[in-house]
């Protein structure tokens, strides 16, 4: 006997289907791997219990900025496969400062500097990444850099083994606000950048990229730090935006010597 739930469970496996093999082959969501060692500042995170994994951007010999939701314990400088993190310089972190004005619920400020237990050794695999004096704002329609090692699809469990980018449009923050978007939910910020979809690909980055840079025109911009879902349009991925007052909070912080 045809029952309409047999039908039901046969079209959701369709959708399914449809859904895994559109996301076949793409990457971080629709990016590539990148040439090894080609974003030297690139720090993987590691959380107490290895089970999960940030991102972060080695930004001093001694610090990493990352986002203050990631609760990273072990960084790996140097890494292009995760398998092979260990043969990477291998750093345990020594002092978490959280943004004081971060939080959880708004999800604003979400960023955290890293200090290392010891400073990295500077090679062609790892290098420091100088912030400017000056934030900018990219405008609207503004092609700019994400990368991690995080989920290349939603239905994935697992992370990438390899480092992977995906080039981002800036979308503009009344627009990311308004009720197809974010809807308010929470707030897009000034301290926020929503970047995503050029309106051809599904462009975003996804979980395990938290932490990682926003990178417009070589500059660090932004640090991946939230989204709903991933590579869906209407909810691009959401970064802390470095603006001159978190730029001031940073300088201030790693050039403490007592820390
Ligand atoms: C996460 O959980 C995460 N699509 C990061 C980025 C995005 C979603 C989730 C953006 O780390």
């Amino acid at each position: 006997m045809f029952c309409p739930r047999d039908f039901t469970v046969f079209i959701s496996c369709v959708v399914l289907f449809i859904v895994v093999q559109s996301s076949h082959g793409s990457e971080i969501i629709d990016g590539k791997e990148v040439k090894p060692h080609s974003l030297p500042f690139m720090a993987l995170m590691e959380t107490p219990m290895e089970n999960e994994i940030c991102g972060g951007v080695l930004i001093h010999p001694s610090w990493v900025l990352t986002a203050a939701h990631c609760a990273a314990a072990k960084v790996f400088l140097g890494v292009h496969s995760e398998k092979e993190k260990e043969s990477s310089q291998v750093r345990v972190v020594k002092k978490k400062v959280l943004h004081p004005c971060y939080d959880p619920t708004d999800k604003v400020n979400d960023l955290m500097l890293v200090k290392l237990n010891k400073p990295v050794k500077q090679t062609t695999m790892v290098k420091w990444l100088r912030l400017g004096n000056t934030a900018k704002d990219p405008a609207a329609g503004t092609s700019c850099l994400v990368a991690g090692w995080g989920k290349t699809n939603n239905v994935a469990r697992k992370m990438s083994d390899v480092l992977k980018s995906v080039n981002v449009t800036v979308i503009d923050r009344v627009k990311c606000n308004s009720p197809k978007y974010y809807n308010f939910r929470p707030i897009i910020t000034r301290d926020m950048i929503c970047a995503g979809s050029n309106g051809q690909n599904h462009a975003d980055t996804c979980q395990g990229d938290s932490g990682g840079p926003l990178l417009c025109g070589g500059a660090l911009v932004g640090v991946t730090s939230f989204g709903i879902g991933c590579g869906v349009i209407d909810k691009p991925g959401v970064y802390s935006f470095l603006s001159e007052k978190q730029l001031v909070w940073i300088k201030k912080t790693t050039n403490k010597s007592e820390i």
